[in-house]
């Protein structure tokens, strides 16, 4: 922990944030760094009944234990709009406020879906390997799938789902979608479907864009990859845990489905191994929101939340 005056408000950051969100953070606040400290529970004894936010992100989470060992823990300010490693359930029943990062990074994930559609289907990542090889002159490279005109299947039509949906729709694409309840306000000729499997059966693409957490977990089964089919692909910018990784690598194995656009997986960040060997499959390092300018966005709306409790006691984005 650097030296900081003690009467600035205190948090438990429970994970590396990035350095430059890390130091505009400490200027107005002391910083427990959580992740270099051996043993929270002794730590957090001596230290905790100061501490009155954890600083956190999609992927740090905020467990119940952690929540318990912060008797003036008043609000979880969290960098990301996913929050599935975040005890909901715990930060209410303790009355506290949670925030995320909703609605700043629709864009860069929905182009980072649309760049793994056209990856997987047009062979962009093998072609540029074949390339690279040197066996461009002594032989040709083999043919891709068109998308265009295709039909993409939306699992989860929400913020970043839309912005799928509208980038589709200038591939000239067909779009459906599986929510747990239609949309009113979704464009009338985005076709709802009730049913996952029906919707992977009618899908050429079937995009993953829903939360995590045990509601979703493993949705994606094998009974949804085989009415995906030999000539579809499966697009996951949502979670790892919404697929059941075992069933995917085993109906890539077989043929079952075409190929698999991932940026997230079950266990990041270990990846299947049977995946590496594959090249009907392209493999991002959970990058969908990873650019400067969204990762700005992020920060700013993570200090906004962030000072808006503290200063204000008022969220700018409430989780609830
Ligand atoms: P959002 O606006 O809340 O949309 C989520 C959508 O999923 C809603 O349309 C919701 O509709 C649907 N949904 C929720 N639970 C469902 C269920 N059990 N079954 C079927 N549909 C369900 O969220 P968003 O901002 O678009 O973000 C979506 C997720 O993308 C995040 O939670 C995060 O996990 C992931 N994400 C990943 C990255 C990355 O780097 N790869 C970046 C940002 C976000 P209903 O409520 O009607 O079901
Ligand atoms: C972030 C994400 O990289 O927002 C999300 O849900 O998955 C990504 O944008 C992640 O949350 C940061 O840890």
């Amino acid at each position: 922990m650097t030296t900081q005056p003690t009467s600035l408000p205190e948090l438990w950051m429970a994970g590396p944030l990035a350095p430059d969100l890390i130091a505009q953070i400490e200027t107005r606040y002391r910083v427990h760094r959580g992740w270099t400290i051996d043993d929270p529970a002794a730590y957090l004894r001596e230290h905790g009944a100061a501490i009155r936010g954890i600083a956190t992100s999609g992927r740090f989470g905020a467990t119940r234990e952690r929540m318990a060992q912060l008797p003036a823990l008043e609000a979880i300010i969290s960098y990301g709009v996913g929050y599935d490693p975040i005890d909901i359930d715990a930060a209410k029943a303790l009355g506290l406020q949670v925030s995320n990062t909703p609605g700043v990074l629709d864009d860069c994930v929905a182009d980072t879906a649309l760049a793994l559609m056209l990856a997987v289907s047009r062979r962009i990542c093998e072609a540029d390997r074949f390339v690279r090889s040197g066996a461009w002159p002594t032989t040709g490279f083999g043919l891709g799938q068109r998308m265009s005109g295709k039909r993409c299947g939306i699992v989860g039509l929400g913020n970043i789902g839309l912005q799928i949906a509208r980038r589709a729709e200038g591939f000239g694409m067909q779009v459906a979608y599986h929510n747990r309840r239609a949309r009113p306000d979704a464009p009338a000729h985005y076709r709802y479907v009730a049913d996952l499997v029906t919707l992977a059966r009618e899908s050429d693409y079937l995009v993953l864009v829903v939360p995590g957490g045990a509601a979703t977990r493993h949705m994606i089964d094998a009974e949804v990859l085989a009415a995906l089919g030999q000539q579809a692909y499966i697009i996951n910018v949502a979670r790892g845990t919404v697929v059941d990784e075992t069933a995917l690598v085993e109906a890539l194995q077989a043929g079952r489905i075409a190929g698999a656009g991932l940026d997230v997986f079950e266990h990041e960040p270990q990846v299947p191994e049977a995946l590496f060997a594959m090249d009907n499959v392209v493999l991002l390092p959970h990058i969908a929101s990873g650019t400067h300018e969204t990762r700005q966005a992020m920060a700013d709306l993570f200090l906004a939340n962030l000072d808006g409790w503290f200063d204000e006691r008022r969220l700018v984005t409430p989780v609830f």
